[in-house]
């Protein structure tokens, strides 16, 4: 089998990297020293620099590691070499997110924040990596007739990004250094997406999360082909779409009363079943998840109803779900349920959140999503005059795998009240009244399932969590769960007001319309079906269709 060098500078969740490069029929060896980069000019033919979360943290490690005289020199010999994602900041000169942390130099230029007064930060989701026929003719050698493409990458393909800072993109500015330049658009801003120039790739999306297209990507580096005619019909253009809108599909899973882990779903959080009393069973986790990815899903969410009751430790199979789905399911994963700070079962030692949150990382999760241990976090830092203490789950992993990589799942539901004086919550004036005629309602969070509520509501809580450096919040809604009656666009408006970071709406979908309305009347970043994709009512991919008949932009699945 042929061999890819990763360099291992601890930068995050590297599984999925690995599992789409074994998919290729390649094997990876890990480079674990400088000294073994060293010895590249003979033995490594070729590397791969990977790297997901906070630069001034990646490249402090790289530093403090002695990687980066050996990999200018590497890049100078003239063998492939890929960046990805911080790997491709990695080259440039420095970026805004760590003044004073240098990069490697190899690209001029500086990476910047993007800029959140007209949308969500971090830019999550599938986007393009259009390299325009300008800048083809200028840097790339053309080969053949037709259009041609840079590693693989299509114009009509979309790749999954995930970042805060990137390098905007100025026409011209990368090419006179000899750059064949990608790019996407977000918002008002056009960034870089992908560069090459002689022996180097890099990608600012994921190629191993991107589906079927990252996997081209990946194995046209591998295989050494820097261009190839595209397909018929297919010409370069300039970027014009930007993001496309996010489909996730997720899966509540837990162990029904015979031990088996199944895929259940609730009504408004009640998964026992009317009748029998008995929980729901809709299929198997890792099966239900390839299903979802083969139909177009953007994402897949696990989340480990039952975790409340025992520490995920305990919860070996969850992990075993997760390993089993990374290894054929190239689009990110997210788990949650049970992260927080715990005790091992076996040993009595205690074990912080962030080991948890590692153990899902190493398994092939490239997000967690925490619930419970979110509200009793944002309870103390209201306690505490809003003050962060650097050592609550959502910091602690924030901190390590970087903001992007956390996800706070909020079950809220709501209360409501005659007049808006008789509460200090956040209020909302309703369209849809309460029992009594009431006008007005807030929405409490609520713990463990919906068990327990708490004196907090859902904008005091998404606030204090983009505080403590949550990257995205997965909404949910207790009194939409399982209704098939459509988004609740109330609470989506509110919690969307109050914060920058993406929002994934989430409970009541139960037809393609559900989406439309939900993307068309809010400005969410994503949304969530359950129900109507485990029953089988609806798939992704017409969901999707519908959208696009409405002139929504979605991702396609490729083949
Ligand atoms: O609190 O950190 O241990 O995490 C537990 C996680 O498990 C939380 O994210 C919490 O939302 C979730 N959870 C706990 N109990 C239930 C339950 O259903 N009894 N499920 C539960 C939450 C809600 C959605 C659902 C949507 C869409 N599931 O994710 O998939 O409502 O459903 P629909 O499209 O069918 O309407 P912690």
């Amino acid at each position: 089998m042929p061999t890819v060098h990763l360099l291992d500078y601890a930068a995050g969740n590297i599984r999925s990297l690995v599992n789409a490069i074994e998919k290729l029929g390649w094997q990876v060896e890990w480079i674990k020293s400088p000294d073994d980069v060293a010895k590249a000019e003979v033995k490594i033919p070729k590397l791969i620099l990977p790297g997901v979360g906070h630069f001034g943290h990646c490249l402090t490690q790289f530093a403090n590691a002695g990687y980066v005289e050996p990999v200018k020199a590497y890049i100078r010999s003239g063998k492939p070499f890929m960046g990805i994602c911080v790997g491709l900041q990695a080259l440039f000169e420095g970026s805004t997110e760590s003044s004073s942390v240098s990069g490697l130099g190899i690209i001029q230029g500086q990476l910047r924040r993007f800029n959140d007064a007209e949308k969500s930060v971090p830019h999550i989701g599938w986007n393009s990596a259009n390299t325009s026929s300008s800048t083809l003719t200028t840097n790339a050698a053309p080969g053949g007739d037709g259009e041609q493409s840079v590693y693989g990458l299509r114009p009509d393909s979309k790749y999954y990004y995930v970042h805060s800072y990137g390098a905007l993109y100025t026409p011209g500015e990368l090419e006179k250094q000899g750059w064949t330049v990608a790019t996407a658009r977000y918002g008002s801003e056009e960034f870089v997406g992908a560069v090459a120039r002689e022996n180097v790739l890099a990608t600012q999306f994921h190629p191993e999360k991107s589906g079927a297209a990252g996997l081209r990507v990946i194995k046209a580096f591998l295989e050494g082909r820097k261009t190839a005619p595209l397909p018929p019909g297919i010409t370069n253009r300039d970027v014009k779409e930007g993001l496309t809108r996010r489909i996730i599909a997720c899966l509540d899973v837990r162990t029904n009363d015979q031990g088996d882990l199944v895929v259940t779903k609730g009504d408004q959080y009640d998964v026992r079943d009317k009748s029998d009393k008995n929980v729901r069973n809709l299929g198997k986790p890792v099966q239900k998840a390839q299903e979802y990815y083969e139909q177009g899903a953007d994402e897949v969410t696990f989340l480990n109803i039952t975790s409340f009751r025992d520490t995920p430790l305990k919860d070996l199979p969850m992990l075993e779900v997760l390993r089993q789905t990374a290894a054929t399911t190239f689009v990110p994963l997210t788990i949650g349920g049970g992260i927080r700070d715990t005790v091992d079962p076996e040993t009595g030692i205690k074990q912080p959140a962030l080991a948890v949150a590692s153990l899902y990382f190493q398994s092939g999760a490239d997000k967690i999503s925490i619930g419970s241990d979110a509200v009793t976090a944002a309870e103390a830092y209201y306690a505490a005059n809003r003050t962060l203490t650097g050592r609550t789950a959502i910091e602690t992993i924030s901190e390590a795998y970087g903001a992007q990589a956390v996800v706070v799942s909020i079950d809220p539901k709501r209360v409501y009240v005659s007049e808006p004086a008789s509460t200090t919550h956040h209020i909302i004036q309703t369209t849809t009244p309460g029992p009594n005629g009431e006008k007005y309602c807030w929405y409490a969070c609520t713990t463990q399932g919906g068990r327990s509520t708490a004196d907090l509501d859902v904008v005091q809580l998404a606030t204090a969590v983009e505080a403590m450096g949550c990257g995205e919040i997965l909404l949910n809604c207790i009194d939409k769960d399982g209704t098939n009656s459509g988004f609740d666009l109330e609470l989506i408006r509110s919690v969307k007001g109050a914060v920058r970071i993406p929002v994934i709406a989430s409970s009541g979908a139960g037809n393609a319309g559900h989406f439309a309305e939900v993307f068309e009347g809010t400005s969410v970043d994503a949304a969530l079906g359950a129900g109507m994709f485990h029953r089988g009512e609806w798939t992704v991919r017409r969901v999707k269709e519908e959208l696009a008949a409405k002139g929504l932009s979605v991702r396609k699945f490729e083949e």
